[in-house]
């Protein structure tokens, strides 16, 4: 019965892991035109690997690039099946607490680059500190989207978008945040001047930052969420 019990956990946690799956550019729905897609919905869990970048096998680019004028919106969507948008499912499993924060990289040609350039963080909703305010429960509440705006001025040209949620449910032992990205190849067309600087990943984040190695049950908490600031433009 004790292995049984364990069976069904196993099971309704792999339920509850989740992948970005798609794009939208403004209003117009890209669906997986230009993801790099992820092998499975199971979390990263190292913050030194190369899979921290772009999730496994994602330094390897694919064909799509999807466009977007500078000052446009983009949205990227979750999910915890491949391409179940329905929204009567969670985007990630109830438990799944933690940040949601997107990242953007210039490169030369998104259907190449391999993530080792450097990012910089344009969105994030961590934790309000209230009910239901995780960015993981903003995102639930909004089928999965998460909709920031490309910066007027960001320079035009090639860039990567890392979408990133981080499940911090078991996060309060070393190793047991769970990491959920994946990246998107986009152009920029229209821009400004700004290429603002940012970090590297693997690098940008510690298994010691209080972003990452916390209890997140302990009452009150305050939360940083870990990696630079955002760049707004
Ligand atoms: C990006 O957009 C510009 C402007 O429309 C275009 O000239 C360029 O070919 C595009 N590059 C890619 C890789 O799509
Ligand atoms: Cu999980």
């Amino acid at each position: 019965m004790k292995s049984f019990v364990a069976f069904l956990t196993a099971i309704s946690t792999v339920a509850a892991h989740a992948t970005w799956q798609e794009l939208w550019v403004g209003s117009t729905d890209q669906a997986g035109k230009c993801v790099r897609t992820v092998p499975s919905n199971n979390p990263v869990t190292s913050v030194s690997s190369t899979d921290i970048r772009c999730n496994v096998g994602g330094t390897k680019g694919v064909s799509g690039v999807c466009d977007v004028a500078a000052g446009e919106t983009l949205t990227v969507e979750m999910h915890q099946q491949p391409g179940d948008r329905s929204c009567s499912n969670p985007a990630i499993g109830g438990n799944h607490y933690g940040p949601v924060m997107i990242y953007m990289s210039k490169v030369a040609d998104a259907t190449t680059a391999d993530g080792s350039s450097s990012w910089f963080k344009v969105a994030q909703d961590t934790y309000a500190g209230t009910t239901a305010s995780w960015g993981t429960e903003i995102l639930n509440s909004n089928c999965g989207k998460r909709t920031f705006t490309v910066p007027k001025s960001l320079a035009s040209g090639n860039y990567l978008v890392r979408a990133e949620a981080i499940a911090l449910h078991t996060a309060s032992s070393t190793g047991g945040a769970q990491f959920y990205m994946s990246c998107f190849q986009i152009n920029v067309t229209g821009g400004g001047s700004a290429t603002p600087s940012g970090v590297s990943f693997p690098g940008a984040y510690k298994a010691s930052d209080p972003g990452i190695l916390i209890n997140i049950y302990q009452t009150p908490i305050t939360y940083k969420a870990p990696g630079p600031a955002v760049w707004t433009g």
